[in-house]
Order: C-alpha cells, then sequence, then structure tokens
C-alpha cells in the first residue's frame, strides 16, 4: 500500500500565467493530521480555474495545481480522521465545513472563515504544501486542487458520498451543478409564477435555469452573447433566451420592456462588472433581487446609482450556491441518484485528464459547457 509514503503521479501543473498546463510527475506527500489523501477520478473545468490561469484573481500563487470541481476515492487518511477511510467515495469542497467558526454556525451563511478563499496562501492549515515538483513547491488552489491524480485535502474540505454515485457526472455537485442550482433554491428562493433572468448560460447559469425551473419560476429568461448556447438552455428549462448583440438599446431596457418592468429575479453568471450592473437593473424596480455568482476580476470595483436599491432592490451574492457544503454534498448526490436533477445535459466533452489544454480551449472557444477529465 501507498499509506504514508509518498506517491509519485501526473498533475496538471501551472507553471505561471497565461501558460498552458504542464503535465508533470509530482510528489504528493503522506496527509497529516486531520488530512486525507485521494485519487482523483474525475475533474470537470469550471471557468474560474481559467479565471485563475489567466491571472485575472490575485489571491493564487504559481505554480499551483488548479481545478475544484472533482470526484474522487480516498487513498489514505491522517491521524484522528473518524469520518473518512480508505475507499470511500468523496467530492473535495472549495468552501470547507468546520463547524465551529462564525459562518458555520449561523444558519444563514454557508461561507467558512477556515476557507482559502479569500487569504489565497495556497496551502495547508499548518502552512506547508502536500505538492513538489522538479524540487520546487507547488501552490493549492482553494483546498482542492482536482488537476492532479493524487491531491490531499483538509477533513473539513471533503464530503463523503454515496457508493453507487457515478463520479465522472457528480463532480459537477463539487461546483457548477451546485453552485448555479443553489443560487436560485438557496439565496434567491425562487418562487412559483415568477419571473427570471438569466445572464451568462454556461455551466453555472445553465444551472441557474434548472433551479428555476424546478422551483416553478414561469418564465426563464436567458441572456448570451453566443446564440450557439439557447437550443441547450431551452432544452434545461429557459422560455425564451436572447442575445444582446440582437438589440441596440441596453439589455436591461429590452428585459423591463419583456417583463411589464422588470423580473423579480437576475442572476448574473458571467463575471463582469457590467453585466453585473445590467443584472441589477433588470429586475424589478420595488422588489426585485439579483444574485451575483460570477466571479470578476479582483481589481474590478462594481459603481451604481444607489436609487437603484433606494426603491426596494436587493442585492446579493451566492458562493457555492448557499449550500452548507459539508452537510449538503452527500444530499445532493443522493437526490441525483433519485433522478430529482439530471447533470447529464451539463456535460459536453469528456477528455482524457492529459488533455487538459483541449479543454480549456473548448471552454474559451465557447463550444463546451463543461468538459470532464477522466483520470
Ligand atoms: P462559462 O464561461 O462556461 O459561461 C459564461 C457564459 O457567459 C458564456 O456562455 C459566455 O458566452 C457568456 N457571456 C460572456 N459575456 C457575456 C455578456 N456580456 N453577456 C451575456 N453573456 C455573456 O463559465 P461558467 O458557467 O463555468 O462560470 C460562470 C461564472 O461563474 C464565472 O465567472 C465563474 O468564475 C463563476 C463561478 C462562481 C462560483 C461561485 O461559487 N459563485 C463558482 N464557480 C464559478
Ligand atoms: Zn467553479
Ligand atoms: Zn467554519
Amino acid at each position: 500500500s501507498t499509506r504514508g509514503r509518498v506517491i509519485k503521479c501526473k498533475a496538471a501543473v501551472a507553471w505561471e500565467p497565461r501558460k498552458p498546463f504542464a503535465i508533470e510527475v509530482i510528489e504528493v506527500a503522506p496527509p497529516k493530521a486531520h488530512e486525507v489523501r485521494i485519487k482523483i477520478v474525475a475533474s470537470g473545468i469550471c471557468r474560474t480555474d481559467d479565471h485563475v490561469l489567466k491571472n485575472t484573481l490575485s489571491v493564487t500563487k504559481f505554480p499551483v495545481i488548479l481545478g475544484h470541481e472533482g470526484a474522487g476515492v480516498i487513498e489514505s487518511v491522517g491521524e484522528g480522521v473518524v469520518d473518512l477511510k480508505p475507499g470511500d467515495k468523496v467530492i473535495p469542497l472549495f468552501i470547507p465545513q468546520c463547524g465551529e467558526c462564525s459562518c458555520c454556525q449561523n444558519p444563514k451563511s454557508n461561507f467558512c472563515l477556515k476557507s482559502d478563499l479569500e487569504k489565497g496562501t495556497g496551502l495547508m492549515s499548518d502552512g506547508t504544501s502536500r505538492f513538489t515538483c522538479k524540487g520546487k513547491l507547488v501552490y493549492h488552489f482553494i483546498s482542492t486542487s482536482t488537476f492532479t491524480e493524487y491531491t490531499v485535502v483538509d477533513e473539513i474540505s471533503v464530503a463523503k458520498i454515496d457508493d453507487n454515485a457515478p463520479l465522472d457526472k457528480v463532480c459537477l455537485i463539487g461546483c457548477g451543478f451546485s453552485t448555479g442550482y443553489g443560487s436560485a433554491i438557496n439565496t434567491a428562493q425562487v418562487e412559483p409564477g415568477s419571473s427570471c433572468a438569466v445572464f451568462g448560460l454556461g455551466g453555472v447559469g445553465l444551472s441557474v435555469v434548472i433551479g428555476c425551473k424546478t422551483a416553478g419560476a414561469k418564465r426563464i429568461i436567458g441572456i448570451d452573447i453566443n446564440a450557439d448556447k439557447f437550443a441547450k438552455a431551452k432544452e434545461l428549462g429557459a422560455t425564451e433566451c436572447i442575445n444582446p448583440k440582437d438589440y441596440t438599446k441596453p439589455i436591461h431596457e429590452v428585459l423591463k420592456e419583456m417583463t411589464d418592468g422588470g423580473v423579480y429575479y437576475s442572476f448574473e453568471c458571467v463575471g463582469h462588472v457590467q453585466t453585473m450592473e445590467a443584472a441589477l437593473k433588470s429586475c424589478h424596480v420595488g422588489y426585485g433581487t439579483c444574485v451575483i455568482v460570477g466571479v470578476a476580476p479582483s481589481s474590478s470595483k462594481l459603481s451604481f446609482d444607489p436609487m437603484l436599491l433606494f426603491t426596494g432592490r436587493t442585492c446579493k451574492g451566492s458562493a457555492f450556491g448557499g449550500w452548507k457544503s459539508k452537510d449538503s454534498v452527500p444530499k445532493l448526490v443522493c437526490d441525483y441518484l433519485a433522478r430529482k436533477f439530471d447533470l447529464d445535459g451539463l456535460v459536453t466533452h469528456t477528455l482524457p485528464f492529459d488533455k487538459i489544454n483541449e479543454g480549456f480551449d473548448l471552454l474559451n472557444k465557447g463550444e463546451s459547457i463543461r468538459s470532464i477529465l477522466m483520470f
């Protein structure tokens, strides 16, 4: 067995920003106390990984192993780990759930102060990395790092899931699906009969569409500058789709006319401040709620007329769809197995792990929704 020993395996290392990934042999140290080592089986490619690669998020250090939408099997556990054992199927959690911090203790929050999302240390909680390559330290990414055959995560950053779960599908519960679906169900709390506008119809936005439909929304308007995304959006529940490029007037004015003054709920799933402002302006003057799901570049600032909120609009953010991660991910996997929602519609490509650069090209060309890398 490999327990207690360093594992040599393949990983996609991002040595520096704006360069393709290099498939390298890396060393993965054994898990320390309260950590687990996971053999990754499948990992989706999310736009956030690409933001980091393009260096628009200042919180990441290079070289780094990216990926935060994976699923795998526990290889070994460190001292003191009681709820996980070798062979368990798991999903790494990019927002941990320590259960003890002020966020974890508050039922209204799903954030965790142990998260590395804001701090961006790229290290385990003891301040060290478990990855090395060619004698150099390689950083972790938001307590997950799934673009590697083996990864190490803290026990608060991993959820045990059902043994029957197909890992090549449920990996999407690690980010894209849960983020979008939960933004509609938990964060906005979309009601039956309401109207919704979803900006950006990638894996996250389409999952918002699924959530709005599940919640019983009457109108679900998809907005994207790539009309190739419309067919799938309609298949998954969008009642109509519009392309801002087809109009001379601003898109929020188009939406206001379509919906008699604005939608109940708008969702920004692109990651641009311009679409964030448009989403806020698109929701109803007196009772609309705008949910910001997209991740904008670190240096950007959102600025808008405060009168937009004065009249009664709400603007809120949603990370990981508002789900308390360790509690909710196993339940979401059970709901998937019980066919309460479908993930297959989100998967457009399946690629062997070493074709990761092809997967990012497909995303950047606007051809894929989710590419699943298989290890
Ligand atoms: P993806 O790139 O697949 O989708 C974005 C879509 O937006 C594409 O279909 C684009 O064509 C479309 N688009 C681009 N510009 C515009 C525009 N001006 N108007 C309308 N549509 C446009 O990305 P994804 O679905 O993987 O991720 C979407 C965002 O969500 C992205 O910013 C990502 O970083 C973020 C995110 C957030 C969270 C969270 O927890 N909140 C988790 N993961 C990803
Ligand atoms: Zn993501
Ligand atoms: Zn916590």
